[in-house]
C-alpha cells in the first residue's frame, strides 16, 4: 500500500483481533452519553468561560457557546456518519485511513496526541492547582517544592516567585487514573459516571440557585462595543470567544474511540456523541447566562471566576460545593482523554504504524495496559515537569484539524464510494461537512500565530517519524 492508499471501509470494519486480544464490548448508550460529558465538561467551563467574557464577549458569551456549539455539531453529525460505517476503535484517525490514506491517516493521528495525551496533561496540572487549593482550605499545607515544576512560578502572597521540584499531584492522579484504565472498561466506566453525576449536579445548581440572583443591569450592554481591535467585544470578539471557548467542547468526539467496546456502535455512538453535545451545549449557555449576570463582565478576568460569581449569592457553601464539582470535573476529563489516546495507539499500533506493545490486550483485563502504561510515564511527566503555558496551548489547534478532516473524510467518501451502506446517515451531508469545516478552519484562524507554529513544528516531528519509523514498518510487514 502507498502513502496515499486509502484502507477499504470492509476492511476496516471487517478488523478483529485473534481471541482473547479483543476489547470487548459493553458500554450501553448511556455510558457513552456519560463518557461524553465526562470529557467535555472542565477546564473550559469553569476557568475559561470567565476570561473569554472580560476580554471578548462580555455577556454575549452565550451566543459564543452556541457558536462554537455550532461548529462541533456539524463536525459531530460527519463522527456519526463515519463512526456508523467503521465502527471500530481509532476515530477520526481510522476515518482519515479509510478516505485520505495512510499519510494523512498518521497526521491525523500524530494531531490527536495534541488533543488527547497533551490535553490530558495540560488538565492534569490544573486538577493539582484545584487539589492544593483545596487542601490549604482544610487547613493541610504541601510542601511548595512538591507541587509545582522547575519551570512553573508560583507566586506567594508577597509577590516573590518560587520554583517547584516537581508537581507530585498531577503525577499521582495520572498514575491513579491510569491504573483504573487498566484495570478496565467497565470499573472506569463506572467510576466515570459516578463523577459525572456529581459535576453535572454541581453545575445545576449553581444555575438554579445563582439565577434568584442575577442583576439585570449586568446585561447591559448586552454585547459590547468593539473596543478597536479585532476580537475585543462587539461581532468579532464574540467569533474570538467562540475560538477560545472552542477548550470547552472537546472531548465529545472522545466517544468515538470507545466504538471498539460500544454495544450496537451504530446506533449508541452517534447518541453519545449527539447526546454528550447537546446535553453540554444546554448547561454551559445556561451557566454563561448566570455567571454573567452575577458579575459584570469586567470583573471576570480571575483566576476563579466561579468562585467570585458564588460570593454574589447568600450561599458561600456553594463555592466549596464547586471546587468539589471542578475537581471531578478534572478528573473525568484525564480518565477519558488517556482513555480515548490508548484507544487510538491500539489503532495506529494494529495498522503497524506504531510498535506492537500498543495494541497488546492484557488477557484478563480485556484493555491495551501496554499503551495505557506508556501514557501514565508520558504524560506524568509532562504533568509533572511541565509548565501549564507550555503545553495548554495546542490541544485546541490540534483538535479542529482532526475535525476539519473527518468533515473533508464524508464528503470524500460520498463522492468516491456513494453505494456504500450508512447507518448513520446525515441529511445534506454536502452542506453540513463544508459548514463544519468552514466553521472550524474560522475557529483556527482565531487562534493566535504561535499556535500555528506549534502545529506545524509538531506535523514536521511526526512527518519524520512516519517516514523513519512508520512507513518502513508497514511496507515490511505486508
Ligand atoms: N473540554 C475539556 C475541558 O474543558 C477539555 O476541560
Amino acid at each position: 500500500m502507498g502513502l496515499w492508499t486509502r484502507k477499504p471501509i470492509s476492511e476496516l470494519a471487517a478488523h478483529t483481533m485473534p481471541e482473547g486480544h479483543a476489547l470487548k464490548r459493553i458500554l450501553g448508550p448511556w455510558d457513552l452519553v456519560l463518557l461524553g460529558i465526562g470529557a467535555v465538561i472542565g477546564a473550559g467551563l469553569f476557568s475559561i468561560t470567565g476570561i473569554a467574557a472580560a476580554e471578548n464577549a462580555g455577556p454575549a458569551i452565550t451566543i459564543a457557546f452556541l457558536i462554537a456549539a455550532l461548529g462541533c455539531f456539524f463536525a459531530g453529525l460527519c463522527y456519526c456518519e463515519l463512526a456508523g460505517m467503521i465502527p471500530i476503535s481509532g476515530s477520526a484517525y481510522t476515518y482519515a485511513y479509510a478516505t485520505m490514506g495512510e499519510l494523512v491517516a498518521w497526521m491525523v493521528g500524530w494531531s490527536l496526541i495534541l488533543e488527547y495525551a497533551l490535553g490530558s496533561a495540560t488538565v492534569s496540572i490544573s486538577w493539582s492547582a484545584y487539589m492544593v487549593s483545596m487542601l490549604h482550605d482544610l487547613g493541610i499545607y504541601l510542601p511548595l517544592k512538591l507541587v509545582a515544576s522547575p519551570w512553573q512560578p508560583i507566586h506567594l502572597a508577597d509577590g516573590t516567585a518560587v520554583y517547584g521540584w516537581i508537581n507530585l499531584p498531577s503525577l499521582l492522579i495520572v498514575t491513579a487514573i491510569s491504573a483504573l484504565l487498566i484495570r478496565g472498561i467497565k470499573e472506569s466506566s463506572f467510576f466515570n459516571t459516578i463523577i459525572v453525576l456529581i459535576k453535572v449536579s454541581a453545575v445545576l445548581v449553581f444555575i438554579f440557585l445563582g439565577f434568584f440572583y442575577i442583576n439585570p443591569e449586568n446585561y447591559h450592554p448586552f454585547i459590547p462595543s468593539n473596543t478597536g481591535d479585532y476580537g475585543h467585544f462587539g461581532w468579532s470578539g464574540i467569533f474570538r470567544a467562540a475560538g477560545v471557548l472552542f477548550f470547552a467542547y472537546i472531548g465529545f468526539d472522545a466517544v468515538s474511540t470507545a466504538s471498539q467496546e460500544a454495544k450496537d456502535p451504530q446506533r449508541s455512538i452517534p447518541m453519545g456523541i449527539l447526546g454528550s453535545l447537546v446535553i453540554c451545549t444546554i448547561l454551559y449557555v445556561l451557566f454563561g447566562f448566570v455567571l454573567t449576570g452575577l458579575v459584570n463582565y469586567k470583573e471576570l478576568h480571575v483566576a476563579a471566576p466561579v468562585a467570585l460569581a458564588v460570593s454574589k449569592t447568600p450561599f458561600l457553601w456553594l463555592g466549596w460545593i464547586i471546587k468539589l464539582a471542578v475537581l471531578a470535573g478534572l478528573t473525568s476529563v484525564i480518565l477519558v482523554m488517556l482513555l480515548g489516546q490508548s484507544r487510538i495507539f491500539y489503532a495506529m499500533s494494529r495498522d503497524r504504524l506504531l510498535p506492537k506493545c500498543f495494541s497488546e490486550i492484557h488477557p484478563i483485563f480485556h484493555t491495551p495496559w501496554r499503551s495505557n502504561l506508556i501514557l501514565m510515564v508520558f504524560v506524568g511527566l509532562i504533568g509533572a515537569f511541565a509548565p501549564i503555558s507550555a503545553v495548554g496551548h495546542m490541544t485546541s489547534i490540534g483538535t479542529l484539524l482532526a475535525f476539519t478532516i473527518v468533515c473533508m473524510g464524508v464528503l470524500i467518501l460520498r463522492y468516491t464510494d456513494p453505494q456504500l451502506h450508512r447507518p448513520f446517515r446525515i441529511t445534506y451531508a454536502p452542506l453540513v461537512s463544508i459548514l463544519g469545516i468552514l466553521v472550524c478552519l474560522v475557529m483556527m484562524f482565531s487562534l493566535d500565530q504561535d499556535a500555528w507554529w506549534r502545529l506545524v513544528i509538531w506535523l514536521g516531528i511526526g512527518l519524520i517519524i512516519y517516514l523513519s519509523y512508520g512507513r518502513k514498518n508497514v511496507t515490511s510487514s505486508s
